[in-house]
Formats: C-alpha cells, structure tokens, sequence
C-alpha cells in the first residue's frame, strides 16, 4: 500500500527536525497524546499549588513568605501557558478543567504527597523542581512549536524554584542539630516519590515507543531519571544529608549512581487515588472552581453585554 502523503511529509519533517505547528497536518495519535502530557501537565501544575500554598501563611520570616508566594503564582501560570498551549489541539480549556474535577485526568502523583513541615518546602523546589527541569529541558526540544516553546519559559522560572529550594535546604542544614533532623527527615520522606516523577520504567511504559517516534519524547524515563540520581545524589551529600537507600553504591564502571528497588506499588496506589492526600488535592481544586462561579458569570455577563454594545454601534 502507497503511504499517505500526508503522513509521509509529517514524518519527513520530524527526521529533519521541523517544528509542527497548530495549523499542520498531524496524525490523530499525535494530536491524542499531545491532549494526554499536556493536559495532565496543567493540571499538575494547578494541583501543585496546593502542597506548597499550604505554607504560606506560616512561611518562617516576610522574606521567605514573598518567595513562597511568588513560586505558587508562577505555578498558576505555567498551568495557564500549558491549558493554553493545549488548546491549540482543539480541546477547550474547560473540557480539560471538566476532566479533572471529575477525577478522569491524571495529574503528577507527587502532589498527592503531604507537605508537614518547612524543610518539605525546600524539598520541594530542590528535588521536585529539579526533577521537573531535567523532564522539561528535553520536553523544550519536543517537536510540537507550542509545547515546546511554553517549556522554555517555564524551565528558566523552575530554575529560579529550584534554587529557592535549594537555598531553604542549606540554610536548614546549616542550622542547629534540630533543623538538620527537620531537613533530613523531608528528605527521607521525599527521595522516592520524587525518583517516580520520571514515569515508568521504560520496558513497561506503553506510551513511550509512541511518544518517542514523535519526537515528543527526546529521552527516555530510565536515562532522565538515572540523570537526576546522579545529580541529586551528588547535591545530597554537599548538603550532608544521607540518601535514605541502603543498596546505593557508585559504579565506577559506568559512572553512575545505582539504586535500589523502586517500590512501585507505591506509585500504582498513589495513580489508582489512595495516596495520602488524592482526596484533598481534588476536594481542594473542585472547592476553588465552585467558589469562582460568581466571577465566570461576572466575566460572561460583562462580554455579553459587550458584544450588544458592539452590534448596537454596528
Ligand atoms: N504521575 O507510559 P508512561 C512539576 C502515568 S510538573 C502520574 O511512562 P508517559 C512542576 C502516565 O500518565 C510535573 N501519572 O507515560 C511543579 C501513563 O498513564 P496514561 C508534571 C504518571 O506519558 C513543581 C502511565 O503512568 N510533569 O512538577 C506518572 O510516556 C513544583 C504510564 O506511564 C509533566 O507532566 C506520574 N509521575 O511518561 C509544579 C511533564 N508517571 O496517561 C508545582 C510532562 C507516569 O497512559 C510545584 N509529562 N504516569 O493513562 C511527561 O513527561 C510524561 O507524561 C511522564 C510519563 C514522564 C510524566
């Protein structure tokens, strides 16, 4: 059978490195895994939110509170670029909002993890920022124009998190004994979760092969995530926190960290919605839509009355 032209030049222009552009032609399963990572991208940056904006009426001191604050807004826009972005697929933004009140989209498990004490505030931008910045620098490259091009400006404001977080960290443990428990006791609660950021291993990952034939994927899940190791475990010992894994071991052959087992019954728990805090995350989201309904009609009732004037004047 003759290949279809379409699919033929499609194909042509990812092997050359072409940008796809809204107004391209693209197969169906490109547009439908686009609609799954980016929708579920925004939505985890909306439920992102919550862990840390738990914190910022108890930020330690006025400096720290006006960081905080500053990282929760960023968040919220890095949702919007991304629902945005995604709306060039031709799904609406509250099509995407729907799925999630309605617990039908996925958003990153890490954010159904509880944030107990400050130093999970610097864990949170060290590790969690920093997983997503190592995800993101190669979803930058990604051959969808506004995928990519959201990326960019996202990866250069999760560096700044990044290092918020990391200073918070040097600070607790360049504190009293105290602090360094506080420190390591969030490191020791947050280090796997964060290593299941990356996905599934990539033998039993089903999108993968898909997403890496579209030149969405640049890297696997296992090479990005054995990159963060390397990273974070070099950072944890800088810091003198103790990874809490008893089988990691430098393997001088490859240069590498190696792990232990990652315990992804754990992940598939959190997925299937009994990680410790699914229930609150949503509860939380559908809280906010409900208590926002005053403004979407305000705002519907300004443009109506707008476009009246506008057929008046006509
Ligand atoms: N959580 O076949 P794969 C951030 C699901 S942003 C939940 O390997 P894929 C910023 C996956 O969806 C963090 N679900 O999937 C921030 C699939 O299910 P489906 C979010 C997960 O897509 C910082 C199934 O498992 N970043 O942190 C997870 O090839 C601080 C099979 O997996 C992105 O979304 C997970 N961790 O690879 C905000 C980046 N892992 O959909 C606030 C874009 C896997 O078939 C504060 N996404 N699943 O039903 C990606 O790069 C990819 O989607 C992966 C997963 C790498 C997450």
């Amino acid at each position: 059978m003759e290949p279809d032209p379409k699919e033929a030049e499609f194909f042509r222009r990812l092997d050359a490195d072409e940008s796809i552009e809204p107004k391209d032609w693209f197969p169906e399963r490109y547009r439908k895994q686009l609609i799954r990572m980016m929708s579920q991208h925004a939505h985890s940056e909306i439920v992102g939110m919550l862990p840390e904006g738990n914190w910022i009426t108890r930020a330690p001191t006025f400096r720290r509170k006006i960081g905080l604050l500053a990282k929760v807004q960023d968040e919220a826009g890095h949702g919007l670029y991304l629902y945005s972005a995604a709306e060039t697929l031709g799904i609406s933004r509250d099509e995407m909002y729907q799925q999630l009140l309605q617990g039908q989209a996925k958003y990153s498990h890490i954010f159904n993890y509880p944030t107990l004490s400050w130093a999970d505030i610097g864990m949170i931008g060290w590790l969690v920022d920093g997983a997503a910045i190592i995800n993101q620098t190669m979803l930058a490259k990604c051959s969808y124009g506004p995928y990519a091009r959201a990326m960019v400006r996202i990866c250069k404001e999760e560096n700044f998190h990044k290092k918020q977080g990391m200073e918070i960290v040097g600070t607790l443990m360049a504190g009293t004994p105290e602090q360094r428990r506080m420190a390591q006791e969030a490191f020791d609660r947050w280090w796997w979760p964060t290593l299941m950021m990356f996905g599934v291993p990539d033998q039993a990952s089903p999108n993968s092969a898909e997403l890496t034939r579209f030149k969405i994927k640049r890297k696997s899940n296992d090479e990005l995530r054995q990159r963060y190791i390397d990273m974070k475990v070099a950072q944890a010992h800088a810091f003198g926190l103790v990874v809490p894994d008893p089988d990691l071991k430098f393997d001088d052959a490859t240069g590498h960290w190696r792990i232990g087992p990652i315990d992804w019954n754990e992940f598939y728990r959190v997925l299937q919605g009994a990680g410790p805090c699914n229930r609150e995350r949503l509860e939380a989201r559908r809280q906010a839509y409900a208590d926002g309904a005053w403004v979407r009609e305000a705002a519907a009732a300004f443009e109506k009355k707008r476009r009246q004037k506008e057929e008046t004047a006509a």
